[in-house]
């Protein structure tokens, strides 16, 4: 316990261990994969015991683990805060590295380099050292984890360590923090022309979230087959003129989907909107060795019916990731604060440091030029009403507004 003590201390304070130095000057460099200490020569024992976890003190209150591992500061690598402030130190002789592929309540399932899938569960310690209990591996997570074949070959394990997350795709669930997908690179933000018909504000909050995580977002309209293209133009034209790559395109037809395929070669990506839009058509339109199941809308109401229930991730024949992902009902942002939103508005950026009070929030204040922009057609006036809507945090009105 002494051990553990220090090795906590040291993690914390102490600068001279030479692997911590050449780590850099910044916490989130610091975190490495070490070889196990062996004490004595007998053999390793993966229990927690043996990592150096204690109790000290009893009940919620006073309860503080000391663990063996690495302190790697409280946020994360997309500067949000982080999900696990100390990474437990794993046993390289017996753990592997591993890529979570989905979650289903308490089992994950992790592939390894090989390409095997693992049934996994989480040691125990893991959920104690997260801050977000709920969710301790997401898909998209790298870790390591401890193979513990059953005698009769099956692959079972237990995820040991989960690496700091970067592209974290998160919203507002209950209250509480809800990870989508972590450690992608890029958002595809589907939705359809029609049936469901388009949510613009719902690509708006999802783009929010992608600038808020630093994932390149790509918007993305699936079932142009059903509507005259060229509607959409000033539609799609609003977001290109701010940078953003733009696709319309038909899984059915097959319009343009060598394009997405393009899109998504080599690189780490997620594909999200509502239920019914087509993600899973889509996906199995650009490699149809996905198999992917897909379900009609309902006639009634023009809703999806919710078919993909997990968030998957899938590996791409032609190369690179995607996470396949449940249709979201509401979007709600998380750790997006009222007066942050007007930055993560690309268009209205620009304009918000030339209104005359600098504490403008670009609702009824005299000589703001977020409000004369939109005035004279050089700011798009709904979009400036998906601002004001999600400025005001009233996200509710902000679906009776779609
Ligand atoms: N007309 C038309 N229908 C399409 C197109 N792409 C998909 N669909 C249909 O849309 C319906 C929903 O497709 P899914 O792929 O299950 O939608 P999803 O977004 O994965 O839905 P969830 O898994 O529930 O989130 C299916 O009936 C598809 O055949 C398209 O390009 N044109
Ligand atoms: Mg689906
Ligand atoms: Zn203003």
């Amino acid at each position: 316990m002494k051990e553990a003590e220090d090795a906590w201390h040291e993690e914390n304070n102490d600068k001279k261990s030479g692997e911590r130095s050449s780590g850099g000057s910044s916490p989130r460099k610091r975190y490495s994969v070490r070889k196990p200490r062996r004490s004595g020569a007998g053999s390793l024992d993966v229990s927690d015991a043996a990592f150096g976890e204690s109790l000290v003190g009893k009940g919620d209150v006073t309860r503080k683990r000391t663990v063996v591992g690495t302190y790697v500061g409280e946020e994360n690598l997309s500067g949000e805060t982080g999900d696990f402030v100390v990474l437990p130190d794993v046993d390289l002789d017996v753990c592997q590295k591993g890529r979570v592929l989905s979650v289903h309540g308490l089992n994950c399932y992790v592939e390894d380099e090989q390409g095997r899938v693992f049934t996994c569960v989480t040691r125990r310690v893991l959920k104690t050292l997260s801050t977000n209990q709920r969710q301790v591996v997401v898909a998209g997570d790298r870790v390591y984890f401890r193979d513990a074949r059953l005698p009769d070959g099956r692959c079972e394990g237990i995820v040991e360590r989960v690496e700091p997350r970067y592209g974290v795709l998160s919203r507002t669930s209950w209250k509480r923090k809800h990870i989508v997908v972590a450690n992608v690179e890029q958002a595809l933000i589907m939705t359809s022309a029609a049936e469901p018909r388009l949510k613009p504000n719902l690509i708006d909050r999802l783009l929010v979230t992608c600038e808020r995580s630093g994932i390149e977002p790509v918007i993305c309209v699936n079932k142009i087959d059903l509507v005259d293209p060229a509607s959409l133009q000033p539609f799609i034209g609003v977001y290109a003129k701010m940078g953003y790559k733009t696709v319309l395109f038909s899984a059915l037809t097959g319009f343009n989907t060598d394009r997405l395929r393009r899109l998504l070669v080599g690189r780490e990506s997620v594909v999200v909107g509502q239920s019914g839009v087509g993600k899973s058509s889509a996906l199995n339109a650009i490699d149809p060795s996905l198999n992917l199941r897909v379900r009609e809308v309902s006639r009634d109401n023009q809703k999806g019916k919710h078919t993909t229930t997990a968030a998957r991730l899938l590996k791409l024949s032609f190369g690179g990731y995607v996470v396949d992902t449940p249709g979201i009902r509401q979007f709600m942002l998380w750790d997006v604060e009222p007066e942050e939103v007007v930055g993560y508005y690309r268009d209205l950026r620009p304009y918000e440091n030339l209104c005359k009070f600098p504490d403008c929030v670009h609702i009824n204040e005299a000589s703001c030029a977020v409000k004369d922009a939109v005035a004279d057609g050089r700011l798009d006036a709904r979009r400036y009403e998906s601002y004001l809507a999600l400025r005001s945090g009233e996200m509710e009105k902000i679906d009776k507004l779609e």
